[in-house]
Formats: structure tokens, C-alpha cells, sequence
């Protein structure tokens, strides 16, 4: 009669052990097919789905799809910069902890003008504060990000961006009489700033909603309104490098008082 194999408890304790040790190989093999970073071990039972004694390796995350944009330079006084990006991290259960942002004129981010410091925050999306950038200036940025076991990306670094020559120019305008009366002269004046090297703007372009003449390239410019109601009126700046900005407003046109005449008592 031959022994079974497995009739020995030693030898099955030894078979069991190892296929519980090609398992967990396989599992960490398996993960370093899937990223090219070294995996980080995860303390005991930071994953609440494993049991206590199993070690799983936990790989860092990284950052995808960069972009930095500025908004529209006639609404803001200083330059600002908006960046985003994506999350991803290969391990699927795992998500954005914190971030941190930094900028800087020097590619080598050797003296950043600003860096958020470290926020914990899942957000795809940092802008910088106002005052931290200037104009006429090349900066650079780099972006780090944590997931939920605490291991960060390391710097990432995306494409510079440069902030315009100088501020876009200020625009505004008042008008007289404030309420005019439909066929009754209004006087409009300038006000705007331009920030170009003499300080002066250079053009303007105005449009009158229903009003004769409908349009003037004066600073300042006059004309009529032919109907009651709101009118519209655009003015547009520009300055000698081409920074051009607009202001609207509406001008309510009332009807013209009817002419008095004077009657003597009889
Ligand atoms: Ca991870
Ligand atoms: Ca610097
Ligand atoms: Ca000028």
C-alpha cells in the first residue's frame, strides 16, 4: 500500500506555505509590472479590506494632463495663473491626499516666487494669489501631489508660461446729461488708464445703441439718440502695444418734455 503524499502533516504544512508565499510573490510581481516606481509597504491595517498580517506594497501616485491658463487680462489688475491637472495613481482603491504648487522665474525653481506649501485638499486646481506674479515675466511650475498612504510623486514639472508686457488698460466713461431725453445732445468723456511707456491710451471706438452718429473714434464723443428706452454704449481702449480692453453701460433715454407755453390770466 503506497503512502499518500499529503498523509504527512509536516510536508503539508510545507506545500501550504509554499503556495501562500508564491501567491504573495505573484501579487508584488504583478505590481511591478504595473508601475515603474518602487512600491511603499502600507503600515498594518491602513487597508481596511486586508487582514492585519498581510504587508500589500502601495505604489505613488502621479499627475496627468497639466495646463496652466491666465485669465482675461482686462479683469484682472495683476497677473494670476490657473493650473489643473489629474490624479493617478496605479493603485485603483487609491486618491489625492494634498498638493503643493510652486512657481518660479528660474527653471531650476531655486528661488520660487510663490509655493502654496502642502494642502490637503483632493482638488485638481490652484491659482495663484494676486500679487505674487509680475508682469513681463517668465515663470515655471512644478506640481507635487500625495495620495492616501502618504507617498507623493516628487516634483512634476510642466511648461512656463509668460505673464503680458504690462497691464491691460483700465477702462471707463461718464456721460451728461445723466437721463437725456431722446433728440437731446449727451457729451461722453474718457476715463480710462493705459499702461503702456508714455501712460496715454492711443485709440478709442464708441458705439451708440440707436444713437446719431451710432459710432466716433474721439475720446471723447458726443452724440443723439433717436427712441426712449435703455440704450446701450460701448466704448473700446487701446494702447500703443495693442492691449485692448472694453466698458459697456446702458443710458436710459426718456421722452422729451412737452414744450410749456405761458398763459395769461384772463
Ligand atoms: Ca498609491
Ligand atoms: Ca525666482
Ligand atoms: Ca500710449
Amino acid at each position: 500500500m503506497t503512502k499518500s503524499f499529503f498523509s504527512s502533516p509536516r510536508i503539508t504544512t510545507t506545500f501550504l506555505l509554499l503556495v501562500l508565499l508564491a501567491f504573495l510573490f505573484n501579487l508584488n510581481f504583478d505590481a511591478f509590472r504595473a508601475g515603474a516606481q518602487a512600491p511603499q509597504v502600507v503600515g498594518e491595517g491602513q487597508l481596511g479590506f486586508l487582514p492585519k498580517w498581510v504587508t500589500p506594497t502601495t505604489f505613488p501616485p502621479t499627475a496627468t494632463n497639466l495646463s496652466v491658463n491666465q485669465p482675461p487680462f482686462c479683469l484682472v489688475p495683476d497677473p494670476v495663473a490657473f493650473f489643473s491637472w489629474d490624479f493617478s495613481d496605479p493603485d485603483p482603491w487609491d486618491s489625492q491626499s494634498s498638493y503643493q504648487v510652486q512657481v518660479d522665474n528660474n527653471s531650476n525653481f531655486s528661488s520660487p516666487e510663490h509655493d502654496s506649501a502642502r494642502i490637503s485638499s483632493p482638488s485638481g486646481n490652484y491659482a495663484t494669489p494676486q500679487g505674487t506674479l509680475s508682469y513681463n515675466t517668465t515663470y515655471y511650475w512644478q506640481l507635487k501631489v500625495w495620495d492616501q498612504q502618504n507617498n507623493d510623486s516628487g516634483w512634476i514639472a510642466d511648461s512656463s508660461f509668460t505673464t503680458p508686457l504690462h497691464r491691460y488698460p483700465s477702462v471707463d466713461f461718464i456721460w451728461g446729461p445723466l437721463g437725456p431725453a431722446q433728440g437731446e445732445e449727451v457729451r461722453f468723456f474718457d476715463r480710462s488708464t493705459c499702461y503702456d511707456a508714455d501712460g496715454q491710451c492711443d485709440s478709442w471706438v464708441w458705439a451708440f445703441q440707436d444713437g446719431n452718429p451710432s459710432s466716433s473714434t474721439r475720446q471723447n464723443a458726443t452724440t443723439t439718440f433717436g427712441s426712449t428706452g435703455q440704450k446701450t454704449v460701448t466704448i473700446e481702449v487701446n494702447d500703443s502695444d495693442g492691449f485692448s480692453c472694453q466698458a459697456i453701460d446702458t443710458i436710459n433715454v426718456r421722452l422729451p418734455l412737452p414744450d410749456w407755453k405761458e398763459i395769461l390770466p384772463p
